[in-house]
């Protein structure tokens, strides 16, 4: 029997040399989208994990990103053949269903060819492919929703995203289709994601603002989603049996009225002008009042996270507060 100590040392010269073997990536990661609110977190993700990681763009690519048409099969199979990524991780998309309503033919284009075209490409090559898409393929009428429950999307952005998830799977049967409600998380104008978007009103406290108070929604944090990104990728490289639809979702069902509360909370900020509104929305694309997804099936694969919305909005909006004061206070 050897010593304690010298077993201790053979263990750590074991987990040192462990360590040179994973610093070096052999695992490679294409992120399409990555300009945008969720690829820039999970290009993030992979590239602070050990993976070799290109992201593509269009419009804001340069310098940092590839800059691909997707429209254009020609780019794509050109990307994907001179990468050779082990996991794909499609996350561009036309993703504001009154953009979508309004201009039907982009938007099937980018959202069902483009799509369709990713997942033959990576078949081809033997690369996972990750198709982000929405809880907007089911209905709302009775949720919680498992992942075969059946899709009954009611406006054209459910409509094209539920059709890119059919041609997917058929180019790609090991492909997975990862479905996510309302994201948000860093902006890059509070715009970005109607959960941010929400902080103009609450810090415009002289103005009596009409906040919608009957869409449940779920907001989801874009690392959490990002994190069951990587998780699965790296899950499928030991199983390859992983495929299919996975569901992933925050778990505090929030109306908006309810978000922008909790964001005068949080920066202690006023809230009397904040009004909820009860009804259906009369104006914009159709939505559905109450599509929480069932997450169990990446829970009982111990894959996932969930950053707290307070956490996560405090994160992300503090750069945004107007009131200088208060942010030295409580931050410096
Ligand atoms: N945001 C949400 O609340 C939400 C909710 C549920 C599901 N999702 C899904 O999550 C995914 C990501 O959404 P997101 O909010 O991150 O979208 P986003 O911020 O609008 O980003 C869209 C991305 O698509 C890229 N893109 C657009 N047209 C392109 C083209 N022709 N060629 C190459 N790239 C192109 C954009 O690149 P450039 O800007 O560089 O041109 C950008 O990186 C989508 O599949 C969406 O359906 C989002
Ligand atoms: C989610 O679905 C699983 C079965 O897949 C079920 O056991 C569980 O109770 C469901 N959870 C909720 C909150 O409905
Ligand atoms: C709803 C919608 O726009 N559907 C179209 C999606 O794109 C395909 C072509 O890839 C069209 O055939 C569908 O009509």
């Amino acid at each position: 029997m050897l010593p304690k100590r010298v077993w201790l040392g053979i263990e750590w010269l074991l987990h040192l040399l462990l360590q040179v073997e994973t610093s070096v990536p052999d695992r490679r990661a294409l992120i399409t989208g990555a300009t945008g609110l969720l690829g820039r977190a999970v290009y993030k993700e992979f590239l602070e994990n050990d993976w070799d990681t290109v992201g593509c763009g269009y419009k804001r690519a340069r310098p940092k990103f590839e800059k691909v048409n997707l429209m254009d099969p020609g780019a794509v199979r050109q990307i994907i053949q001179d990468f050779k990524p082990h996991a794909v991780i499609h996350c561009a998309a036309e993703r504001r269903p009154d953009v979508a309503e309004n201009q039907p033919e982009y938007t099937s284009q980018l959202n069902v060819t483009t799509s369709g075209c990713i997942a033959k490409e990576s078949a081809e090559i033997g690369a996972f492919l990750i198709y982000v898409s929405t809880n907007y393929v089911f209905d709302g009428s009775h949720p919680p929703y498992r992942e075969n429950d059946t899709p009954n999307p009611l406006n054209l952005y459910g409509k094209t995203k539920l059709e890119g998830e059919r041609v997917v799977l058929q180019n790609h049967p090991g492909a997975a289709v990862l479905r996510v409600p309302l994201l948000y998380g860093n902006v890059e104008k509070l715009e970005e994601s109607s959960a941010t978007s929400l902080f103009g009103k609450v810090q415009c406290h002289s103005t009596v603002a009409c906040i919608d108070h009957w869409q449940q929604q779920y907001p989801t944090h874009v690392a959490d989603v990002a994190r069951v990104c990587r998780q699965l990728s790296e899950r499928r490289i030991q199983d390859p049996a992983i495929h299919g639809v996975f569901h992933w979702s925050g778990n505090e069902r929030m109306t908006k009225y309810e978000m922008a509360c909790t964001m005068a909370d949080v920066f202690n900020l006023p809230s009397n002008h904040l009004r909820p509104v009860t009804g259906r929305p009369a104006v914009g694309a159709a939505r559905p009042q109450d599509v929480q997804l069932n997450c169990s099936r990446l829970e009982r694969m111990g894959i996932g996270q969930r950053t707290p919305f307070r956490v996560g909005v405090q994160r992300c909006l503090w750069p945004y507060l107007l009131d200088k004061q208060w942010r030295q206070t409580v931050f410096h």
